[in-house]
């Protein structure tokens, strides 16, 4: 017996050596990453203890001098002698390299992390590493030393509360090959820490730095529900309820959580057996495919999608989509680049029909959310197909270049867009005194003819379609669709100029709704503003005053003297105003006042337009109806 355990000692120190030599090969690198990956190796397996469901609580304390210590209350580490080895299961598993199931017993499963090397690594790559285990009354203990040598083997030291069972297992990370550094990041366990707690729901995490007193507690009982409230708590959700589909089928657990912000962008985090599977694969490509799927059969049922409309893309039902997709598999296969791509094909279609499911009981359930969330794809389905005819026109006419071809457009000479303004600026009369009155250096004036929303009525993509639409988004020069992009704007100041009447109003809207449709990124930069044309001309003897509001009027004709009586008019166009008046009053920026607007303002202005300019008739003649009387007013 001791022959043979000699024989086995040989051959376990010539694979720890073999991880010394080469620890690339077994961690990735020697750099801070290696270091926080030990932790990690080591966590995994209480993580995996409380996937079997003997384990709630982990504990990673950062000790002083930048050893690790991991406790856990799981059954702890079988202490018996293992039958293959002869050793001692512990020392077994610290010295034998890819001692996971194949040593650990029934059931034991190193979920691993990226490598999935487990304790044995840590070990050959530590200065020391001592474990004690929790069982039966007894503590046992083991030191290794210099890359893994056991000082002696697994001994018990001292006895313990009955029902106390666990692991607890300390390590140095060997300077030697370390040389970046031994120094742990707190920032960096803790995220890894917080996220293995939202994948692991009721699994207690708590991580400590002594060094510091840091000391944090992680514990999700919604799990990756709450993961992507954390991920939506700083967006504006869409609808009210996080959408949840759990199931299994085969020993294959799929997990979805998911939540449409307002945003564009959106947030696809997918995982297998807590690995962050950033290249995704056939668990994501299943959840994905339903998504698309269950939608738009939803979206047709509820009649919500009409015939005459396109399907949804997969890309129209991702815009502002928060969502979390955890796969546990017994056997999983990581392919790609990275190795982090699920490539298990069977998994594709469980995934698929779980989510499917799951996710058409919550529409059915909560039409009014479906409608939120359909009518968002829709909307993006509307921008895809309206981006892609702006670029087939513009392809035909040969490109969005600066050209002759918008020659209606007044440009400005400074090609510094902080200091450039573009004017748009309603109907060519207006148009004309404002290219006459500008300051050419700095101000470009784009007129706008009022009959384009008459003509284009009800369909956005369509107004896309109309030259001076064009013309302006050209001029804007950000490019739209996803070609968009904010840091070539030309003009930091977008300037909508309207008469204060309906039409005004309307063009006014109009312009808003495309921006916070298709530029919403200049409205949230704060580069769209309305010119605020005065709203009074008063005449007193030989003095001229523009006031803009009713209120100032007022103080200003009670502070003229009563000798002659003024004439008051109201300014109904900016064509009223002579070219020295408008540009004086309402563009120079000595006198004029702009009003910015908010991400708030174009969000009114877009269900205005919704009300005004859509296909349903009795929302359009209520909201008329309701605002018949302040209509000229309606300045939004
Ligand atoms: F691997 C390790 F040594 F690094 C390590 C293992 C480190 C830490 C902190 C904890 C653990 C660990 C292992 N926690 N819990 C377990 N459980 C088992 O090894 C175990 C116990 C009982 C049985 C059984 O079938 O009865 C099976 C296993 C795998």
């Amino acid at each position: 017996m001791n022959e043979e355990y000699g024989v086995n000692d040989i051959q376990v120190l010539e694979g720890l050596e073999a991880v010394r030599k080469r620890p690339g090969m077994y961690i990735g690198t020697t750099g801070i990453k290696g270091l926080h990956h030990l932790v990690w190796e080591i966590v995994d397996n209480s993580v995996d203890e409380a996937l079997a469901g003997y384990c709630d609580d982990i504990e990673i304390i950062i000790n002083n001098d930048n050893s690790v210590t991991v406790k856990d209350d799981g059954r702890g580490i079988p202490t018996g002698i293992h039958p293959k080895t002869g050793i001692s299961t512990v020392e077994t598993i610290f010295t034998v390299l890819h001692a996971g199931g194949k040593f650990g017993g029934s059931g034991y499963k190193v979920s691993g992390g990226l490598h999935g090397v487990g304790a044995s690594v840590v070990n050959a790559l530590s200065e020391w590493l001592e474990v004690k285990i929790y069982q039966h009354s007894k503590v046992h203990y083991q030191r290794f030393e210099k890359g893994g040598h056991p000082v002696e083997p697994l001994k018990v030291i001292d006895t313990c509360e009955e029902n106390r069972t666990g692991t607890t297992v300390t390590f140095k990370p060997d300077p030697k090959i370390f040389e970046e550094s031994t120094e742990y990041d707190y920032n960096t366990l803790k995220h890894r820490a917080r996220e293995l707690a939202f994948l692991n729901k009721g699994l207690r995490i708590i991580l400590s730095d002594t060094r510091s007193g840091q000391k944090e507690e992680f514990l999700y009982n919604g799990g990756i529900i709450e993961y992507v409230k954390l991920l939506n708590s700083n967006k504006t959700p869409i609808h009210q309820d996080i959408i949840y589909v759990s199931g299994e089928e085969k020993n294959i657990s799929i997990e979805v959580s998911l939540q449409y912000n307002d945003a564009y962008n959106s947030n696809i985090y997918s995982f297998t057996n807590n690995i962050n599977t950033i290249e995704g694969g056939t668990h994501e490509e299943g959840v994905r495919n339903s998504l698309t799927r269950t939608i738009n059969n939803y979206a047709k049922k509820a009649n919500i999608l009409k015939d005459k409309d396109d399907a949804l893309t997969s890309d129209d039902v991702k815009e502002g989509l928060t969502m979390i997709v955890s796969c546990k598999h017994p056997d999983p296969q990581f392919e790609g680049q990275t190795k982090t791509k699920l490539g298990n094909v069977e998994v594709r279609k469980i995934a698929s029909n779980i989510f499917s499911e799951g996710l058409e009981k919550f529409l059915l359930e909560n039409p009014d959310q479906a409608k939120a969330i359909i009518e968002k794809s829709m909307m993006a389905s509307r921008a895809r197909l309206a981006a892609k005819r702006a670029r087939e026109l513009t392809r035909r006419k040969g490109g969005l270049e600066l050209t002759h071809q918008w020659g209606k457009l007044a440009d400005c000479s400074s090609k510094d867009p902080s200091i450039s303004e573009i004017f748009i600026v309603e109907g060519d009369s207006a148009g004309g005194q404002a290219k006459q009155g500008r300051d050419a250096k700095t101000q470009a004036i784009l007129p706008l003819r009022g009959k384009i929303l008459n003509v284009e009525k009800a369909r956005l993509d369509r107004i896309l379609g109309n030259e001076e639409i064009r013309s302006m988004i050209t001029a804007f020069g950000t490019g739209i669709g996803e070609d968009f992009d904010l840091s070539k704007l030309r003009y930091h100041k977008i300037i909508i100029m309207t008469d204060a009447d309906v039409d005004g109003s309307h063009i006014r809207t109009l312009l808003l709704t495309l921006f916070y449709r298709f530029f919403k990124p200049i409205i949230e930069a704060g580069h769209v503003y309305v010119a605020q044309p005065p709203l009074f001309k008063i005449t007193h003897g030989k003095t001229i005053k523009f006031v803009l509001t009713e209120k100032e009027k007022e103080e200003y004709l009670a502070s003229l003297p009563a000798n002659v009586k003024p004439i008051i008019n109201r300014n109904k166009g900016l064509g009223e105003m002579d070219k020295e008046e408008l540009c004086d009053t309402t563009m120079n920026i000595e006198h004029r006042t702009l009003r910015k607007i908010t991400i708030e303002d174009a969000m009114l202005a877009d269900k205005v337009f919704e009300t005004l300019m859509g296909e349903e008739v009795e929302p359009r003649r209520q909201f008329i109806e309701e605002n018949a009387h302040n209509v000229e007013n309606l300045d939004i």
